[in-house]
């Protein structure tokens, strides 16, 4: 039985990669840091499986990180935890680098110093917001050799990270990979993150539980894919003989107002115009406008596929919140 580490565990995509594991038959040890209120929501089904193991862990602590590579000795490590917020990142500049930075170098060193005993294999959450406010130079997108210039304090630690995995790899001969992921989002997408803030909303106006909803730059544009399909993506990169960095994406971008216009017809709600406020204090001190990813390499040599778009997305996010309050409705 192969064991694997998923730092990160209970966000989004840790949730989904620790079920594609223990389906694939795995030992998951999930890591998942010390917080005041319960935060396992999106591992919950999952604590009763033996071969699920729940353990507390900090990006900020190294003897942490150590010691647990130490204990369980895994074949491959999943780096996911961030503060992922990017928004965030220009209010918490230190901590987010401090987390992301010196986090991966933790578990970097970590892998390394098990290297002799164990053929471990690392895989680096990088990010499509690497990319910044430049240019694609192809009409197909960015990938894997288009320059980064990236314009958040989240994204300049996710370069430093994804510098850092690909030293590690040449220096050590450590089999580590970087997933340059473009967004990607799902029913168990953070209600801070754009989409799930509208499909929320929507959700709640529907059933009269909200008026209005307020947001900043609608004319930005995301390639939008699932949570489920990108953590395929990850599991593949790992079962390569060689190590390598991937761009995962739909091919395919939207604007925020898209996504608006997608959800609140969906919805039955008509034109989104009649509820949706502009406030000013959410625009970012810099933003990255345009996203579209070219995943080609991912898609030859991988084999991988993204299964949704992002109509099929809004509109399983919509459900699902849907479902939640129509549930709630009927506990009281
Ligand atoms: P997410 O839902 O925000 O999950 C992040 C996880 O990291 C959470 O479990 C969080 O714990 C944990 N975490 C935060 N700070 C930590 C710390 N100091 N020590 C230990 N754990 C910590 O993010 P996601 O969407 O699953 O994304 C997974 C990774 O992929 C992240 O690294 C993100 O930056 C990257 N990424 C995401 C996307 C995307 O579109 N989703 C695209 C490209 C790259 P709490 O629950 O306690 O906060
Ligand atoms: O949903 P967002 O906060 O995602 P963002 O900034 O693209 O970052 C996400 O994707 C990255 C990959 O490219 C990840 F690395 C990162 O961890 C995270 O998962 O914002 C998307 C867009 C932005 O242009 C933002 O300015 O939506 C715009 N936006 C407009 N109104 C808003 C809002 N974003 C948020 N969060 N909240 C708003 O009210």
């Amino acid at each position: 039985m192969k064991t694997a580490i998923i730092t990160g565990v209970n966000g989004q995509d840790g949730s989904y990669l620790s079920e594609l594991l223990l389906k694939k038959g795995y030992r998951v040890v999930g890591l998942k840091r010390r917080t005041s209120t319960i935060s396992t929501g999106r591992i919950d089904h999952l604590m009763g499986n033996e071969n699920f193991v729940l353990k507390y862990h900090d990006l900020h602590d190294a003897s942490c990180t150590q010691r647990i590579m130490d204990e369980f000795l895994p074949d491959e490590v999943y780096n996911l935890a961030a503060q992922s917020h990017v928004a965030v990142s220009f209010e918490l500049p230190d901590y987010t680098s401090d987390g992301i930075c010196r986090g991966t170098l933790n578990l970097l060193n970590a892998v390394r110093s098990i290297h002799g005993r164990k053929d471990c294999r690392f895989y680096q959450a990088s990010s499509s917001e690497m990319f910044g406010d430049s240019v694609p130079k192809s009409q197909a997108g960015f990938n894997e050799d288009s320059p980064l210039q990236p314009v958040s304090p989240y994204a300049v630690a996710k370069v430093y990270a994804h510098h850092m995995t690909q030293c590690y790899r040449k220096a050590y001969g450590i089999h580590a990979s970087c997933g340059i992921l473009f967004n990607h989002e799902s029913p168990r997408r953070g209600e801070t993150f754009v989409t799930r803030k509208i499909t929320m909303a929507a959700a709640r106006i529907k059933h009269g539980l909200q008026k209005n909803l307020f947001l900043g730059n609608l004319d930005a544009k995301r390639d939008w894919g699932h949570a489920a399909d990108y953590v395929e993506a990850m599991w593949r990169m790992l079962q390569r003989d060689t190590p390598d960095d991937y761009v995962v994406a739909t091919g395919r971008t939207h604007s925020i107002r898209e996504f608006l216009t997608e959800v609140f017809d969906y919805a039955g709600l008509g034109g989104w115009e009649k509820y949706v406020g502009i406030d000013s204090r959410l625009f970012r001190a810099n933003e990255v406008p345009y996203l579209l990813g070219d995943s080609t390499k991912a898609r030859e040599v991988l084999g991988w596929e993204p299964k949704h778009d992002m109509r099929s997305l809004a509109q399983s996010m919509f459900r699902s919140d849907e479902a939640m309050i129509r549930s709630a409705q009927v506990a009281y």
